[in-house]
C-alpha cells in the first residue's frame, strides 16, 4: 500500500490514493502568511494556543495538543494513558496495529489483544469479556481503543448507541477509551451531528487535520488537562516538539472553521462513482457500505493489476487486499475527476472482458 511506484497527484490524475494527498487551500496559504507565532515548546506560540483551545472544545475535552501526525498523537495517547506491560484491547485491523510498525510494542511497551469487528465495531459483550484484571500473572487491561470511522473498514461509522455501550462497560472496569478519531469529523458529518456526540463517549481522541480537512500537516490530541501534560511530555520525548508551529496551526484554523462541512461533498461524491462503477462487469460494490468518503471495491482480477491498469488510465488508487481495492475521497476531486474516474472504470472493465490487459 505505500510503494511509490506512482507519480505525486498532478490535475491531470485523479488521485483517489488518500484523503492525505490534498495541497493547502489559497486560504491555508494566506493563514500561514499572516499567523502570529511563538516558539511552541516553550509554549508561546498563540495560534497553536488558538488551534488546541478550539479543538478541545469542539471535542468537550479539558485540553488538546497540537502534534506533527495522527500515528504520533494515537502512540502517545497509547504512552500516556498507559504503563508499560498494561494489556489494551483493540480492533484487529485497526490503524494503531495494523499501520503503525509496531508502535504500541515499542513505544508504549503494552500488550495488544485484538478483536474481530464488524467493520470496525467490536461486540461490546465480547470487548468485556476480554478485560483482564492485573495479579500476579496477567496484564490489566488499562485501554480500550476504537476507530471512527473506521479506515480498512471502509470509512465505516461506529454507531453512537455502541460508543454509549463502550462507555459504559470501561467505567465498570475502570478502562479508559481512547478513540483513533483520524477521520472522527467525516463520522460525525456523515451522522448530522456535532463532532461532541460522538467524543463525549471517550477519554481522549486523536484526529486529523491533514485528511480530509485538508491542512498540510498535523492532528489533534485531545483529553484531561492531566493526559495532555503527560503528552506534552511524550511529543517531546517523540522529537515532535515544534518550534514556530503556528504556520502550520494556522491552516488547522482554516480546517476547523471552513472545512467540516465540507465533507458531505466527498462522502456524495464516493457513493456516486461506488453507483456508477458497481455495475461494471469484473467489479462487485456493497454500496450500504458507502458511508462516508471510502469505497471498497472488490476484483475478480488482482487488485493489483487493477491499479497498474487504472494508474495507466488516469486513476491512482491504493489496493488494501489481494482483491480489494480502495478509493479515498477528498477535496481535490471534483464533479470531472467522478467523471474521469467512471471512465476509466470502464475502459479496464472493457479491456478485462475482451482479455486484453497487458
Ligand atoms: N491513514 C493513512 C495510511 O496510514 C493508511 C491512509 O491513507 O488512510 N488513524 C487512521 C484511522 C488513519 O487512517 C491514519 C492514516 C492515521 C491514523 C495516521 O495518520 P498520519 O498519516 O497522520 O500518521
Amino acid at each position: 500500500m505505500y510503494s511509490a511506484a506512482f507519480p505525486p497527484s498532478s490535475r491531470y490524475v485523479v488521485d483517489l490514493r488518500s484523503d492525505t494527498v490534498t495541497r493547502p487551500t489559497p486560504e491555508m496559504y494566506e493563514a500561514m502568511q499572516n499567523a502570529p507565532v511563538g516558539d511552541d515548546v516553550l509554549g508561546d506560540d498563540p495560534t497553536v494556543t488558538e488551534l488546541e483551545e478550539l479543538a478541545a472544545k469542539m471535542t468537550g475535552k479539558e485540553a488538546a495538543l497540537f502534534v506533527p501526525s495522527g500515528t504520533m498523537g494515537n502512540q502517545i495517547a497509547l504512552a500516556s494513558h498507559c504503563d508499560r506491560g498494561d494489556a489494551i484491547i483493540v480492533e484487529e485491523e485497526a490503524h494503531i496495529v495494523y499501520y503503525e510498525v509496531g508502535g504500541p510494542a515499542m513505544l508504549a511497551g503494552v500488550v495488544t489483544f485484538t478483536l474481530p469487528s464488524n467493520r470496525g465495531a467490536m461486540d461490546p459483550g465480547n470487548v468485556e469479556k476480554h478485560f483482564l484484571k492485573r495479579n500476579l500473572h496477567t496484564p490489566g487491561t488499562s485501554l480500550l481503543c476504537l476507530e471512527n470511522t473506521h479506515n480498512r473498514g471502509g470509512g465505516s461509522i461506529i454507531p453512537i448507541e455502541t460508543m454509549r455501550e463502550y462507555r459504559l462497560i470501561a467505567e465498570q472496569h475502570d478502562v479508559k477509551i481512547h478513540l483513533d478519531g483520524a477521520r472522527v469529523f467525516n463520522a460525525a458529518v456523515a451522522l448530522g451531528v456535532p463532532v461532541i456526540d460522538i467524543t463525549e463517549h471517550v477519554d481522549s481522541v486523536n484526529f486529523c487535520l491533514s485528511k480530509g480537512l485538508r491542512s498540510p500537516v498535523g492532528s489533534l490530541l485531545c483529553g484531561s488537562h492531566d493526559l495532555i501534560d503527560k503528552g506534552r511530555i511524550w511529543r517531546k520525548r517523540f522529537g515532535g516538539g515544534m518550534r514556530q508551529a503556528g504556520i502550520l496551526a494556522a491552516c488547522g484554523l482554516v480546517s476547523l472553521t471552513k472545512m467540516v462541512d465540507r465533507l458531505a461533498e466527498d462522502h456524495a461524491r464516493a457513493k456516486d462513482l461506488a453507483k456508477r462503477i458497481s455495475v461494471l462487469p469484473g467489479l462487485s460494490i456493497d454500496l450500504d457500505t458507502v458511508e462516508t468518503n471510502m469505497v471498497l471495491v472488490n476484483t475478480d482480477a488482482p487488485a493489483g493489476d487493477w491499479q497498474a491498469w487504472l494508474a495507466e488510465a488516469g486513476v491512482l488508487c491504493f489496493p488494501v487486499a489481494a482483491h480489494r481495492l480502495r478509493l479515498v475521497f477528498h477535496g481535490d476531486i471534483d464533479d470531472d475527476c467522478v467523471d474521469r474516474a467512471e471512465k476509466a472504470f470502464q475502459e479496464v472493465a472493457d479491456r478485462c472482458q475482451h482479455g486484453i490487459t497487458n
